[in-house]
């Protein structure tokens, strides 16, 4: 465990991370690769700012719905000045869809964090600042609930009360083997020479592969030529997911979209109706009779659960869906499998992207073994929700320690500890200022 002057010295360190990221009305997540401002990134940053500088952390959001489509789409980056990243601007090509944004942006989603980030940041500052952010939530609010509703209508044409993915990046856990057997079906066709810029800017063997990133580009590439407008490619698109822990992330969403429109006096009728849809449908699409609790995904095109364990299935601990028997069960599978039992160099209670002894567990490749700040936090908030206290503080010390020791990278190798990927990334040192002063 850290002592407070550690600790100290770990929230001067994270708040110089996120004073070099901004840039005056928003936060790229590394100068390294990521140069934008990403979708749930964004979210996760505004939660950190919450702590110490709310209007900096009200100015973020605004900043990023300044993206939206017109049709409530919140697309997962907002470009702004800076090149070099890839796909850049010019390809996603927003700037001539009819339901185009004032600023370029891609043209698909990442899990929608951002009303968890304003019920939080309202949290934070309702002692000092009440007033405040109260006038921020009722301007803020009609973006929010034209999003929610976006995803709740035209990403669910099923009305199951839970969204439709058509990419891995929507995911956010982009190369998780969760997506490897979806990916094999897909073949790209006559797909346009590209060059990749994140293995110019970070090792490639921490990176997705190349035959991975052709079906990425693919992907895009298919839903660029239907104007991203999911009508139109529905029903044969070749990935089609229910996404649990993205569905897990939007009920907990919906549960504070409710709680804002209380707070400001709007009618939450439809956000009630959504919910009693997917506590409806829950279980049913994500749920697998021989581990209780667990989440898996649901994919539309063999309408099989896909069941691999990975972290994506302990976020069921985000929602109210499980009895406490049921809690225990992923909390106890969580310890067993994914935290470090005789790996490491030194002991710690930090929760893999991958449980150890998966055949594909990889410490250095990104969603395929290594620890993740944010889900990690997530687990946190989600243990805490179900009164699992202890196992939350256990998880909050060991993040902090690690951190401290190595810096704020983008995820961290789960044997010795290394920073991996981009560094000074924003969101590792955001949630490291919410643990630290919430
Ligand atoms: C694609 C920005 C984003 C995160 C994602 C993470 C990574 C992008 C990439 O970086 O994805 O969106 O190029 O690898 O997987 O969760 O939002 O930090």
């Amino acid at each position: 465990m850290l002592t407070r002057g550690e600790k100290k010295r770990l929230l001067i360190r994270a708040k110089q991370v996120l004073n070099r990221n901004w840039q005056g009305n928003y936060t790229i997540s590394s100068p390294d690769l990521y140069v934008h401002q990403w979708g749930w990134d964004s979210a996760f940053c505004a939660m950190g700012y919450a702590r110490y500088d709310i209007k900096r952390a009200m100015q973020e959001i605004k900043s990023l719905f300044a993206g939206q489509w017109k049709n409530g789409m919140l697309p997962h980056i907002i470009f702004r000045k800076q090149p070099g990243y890839f796909p850049d601007a010019k390809f996603w090509q927003s700037e001539d869809n009819p339901h185009k944004p004032a600023v370029p942006t891609s043209g698909i989603i990442q899990p929608p964090m951002q009303a968890i980030a304003v019920w939080h940041l309202y949290q934070a500052a309702a002692v000092k600042e009440g007033g405040k952010v109260k006038e921020f939530v009722k301007f803020i609010y009609p973006y929010l609930f034209k999003w929610h509703q976006y995803l709740m209508t035209e990403r669910d044409p099923e009305n199951s009360g839970l969204a439709t993915v058509f990419h891995p990046w929507e995911s956010g856990l982009d190369n998780s083997p969760r997506w490897d057997n979806l990916l094999a079906k897909i073949q790209p066709k006559n797909l346009s020479a590209y060059q990749r810029i994140d293995i110019k800017r970070l090792p490639a063997d921490q990176r997705p592969t190349d035959e991975v990133y052709d079906k990425y580009i693919y992907l895009v590439e298919l839903m660029k030529r239907y104007g991203y407008q999911v009508e139109r490619f529905y029903s044969f698109f070749p990935f089609k997911v229910k996404d649990a822990a993205f569905n897990s992330i939007l009920y907990r969403a919906n549960i504070c979209l409710r709680q804002l429109a209380e707070l400001i006096g709007e009618d939450s009728k439809e956000i009630e109706e959504w919910l009693r849809r997917t506590r409806h449908n829950f279980w049913h699409y994500f749920g697998a009779s021989d581990s209780p609790g667990l989440v898996y995904d649901f994919d539309l095109i063999s309408r099989r659960v896909v069941k691999r364990r990975t972290v994506a299935a302990l976020l069921s601990l985000l929602t109210d869906l499980l009895t406490l028997k049921e809690a225990q069960l992923v909390r106890n599978f969580m310890r067993h499998a994914h935290f470090c039992h005789s790996q490491c160099e030194h002991h710690h209670y930090l929760v893999t992207s991958l449980p150890y002894l998966e055949a594909d567990f990889n410490p250095l490749n990104y969603w395929r073994g290594p620890i993740w700040v944010n889900m990690n936090w997530l687990l946190i908030q989600g243990l805490r929700e179900q009164g699992l206290w202890d196992d939350a503080e256990q998880i909050k010390e060991s993040l902090l320690e690690l951190i401290f020791r190595h810096g704020f990278y983008e995820y961290y190798s789960p044997i010795d500890g290394q920073g991996l990927g981009a560094s000074n990334f924003s969101w590792s040192a955001a949630l490291v200022i919410d643990l630290l002063l919430g």
